[in-house]
């Protein structure tokens, strides 16, 4: 493996703030999320802030394929980056993931959008989520569950109204 960025594996001396994007349109979504975020919830070393609505979205990019369920959830914890994103791999392996189309459908995907204002180039993690800002699946219910949040300096809010999939993105009471 390539050699990481000392900032991407250094554990922090306190609980640090970060937010996750969790996506999923194959299976039953709802009950996918709802597994990931119990899983969120019982890890010894995250601790959850706020649990966004969530909302249904079309898919942006890839190839044709169904509606997305997706959540973000701002949390505390005192993994280093690069443990927060194994963990979130490992949630993903355990909704048995299929990897094989790049933006293709997918069980569950868990994004690391932020944490702590960590800015990283690396290849293998790259923070801010690189097209996080441009995302309105990602950045309305990230506002909804922080209204005063901000990415790199502008409130996510104004960007969520800005991106191209704006109007495509509706929030669901229950998703059941
Ligand atoms: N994830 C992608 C690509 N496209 N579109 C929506 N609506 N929601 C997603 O979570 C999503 C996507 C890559 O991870
Ligand atoms: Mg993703
Ligand atoms: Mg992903």
């Amino acid at each position: 493996m390539q050699d990481l960025d000392p900032q991407l594996v250094a554990q922090p001396a306190k609980p640090v703030r970060a937010v996750i994007a969790l996506g999923s349109n194959l299976g039953d979504s709802a009950g996918i999320l709802d597994d990931a975020v119990e899983a969120f919830r019982k890890a010894p070393d995250i601790e959850i802030i706020a649990v966004s609505p969530r909302a249904k979205t079309a898919p942006v990019g890839g190839p044709e394929q169904p509606d997305f369920l997706n959540q973000v959830l701002i949390i505390q914890t005192s993994l280093s980056p690069y443990g927060l994103l194994e963990f979130g791999h490992k949630l993903e392996q355990g909704a048995v993931r299929v990897r094989d189309v790049r933006w293709g459908p997918r069980t569950l995907d868990v994004d690391l959008i932020d944490i702590d204002n960590v800015t990283s180039q690396h290849p293998v993690l790259t923070l801010p989520h690189p097209r996080a800002h441009e995302r309105a699946f990602v950045l309305t219910p990230w506002s909804w569950a922080d209204p005063d949040a901000t990415l790199n300096g502008v409130p996510v809010a104004e960007l969520a109204a800005r991106a191209d999939d704006a109007a495509t993105v509706h929030r669901v009471e229950d998703s059941r």
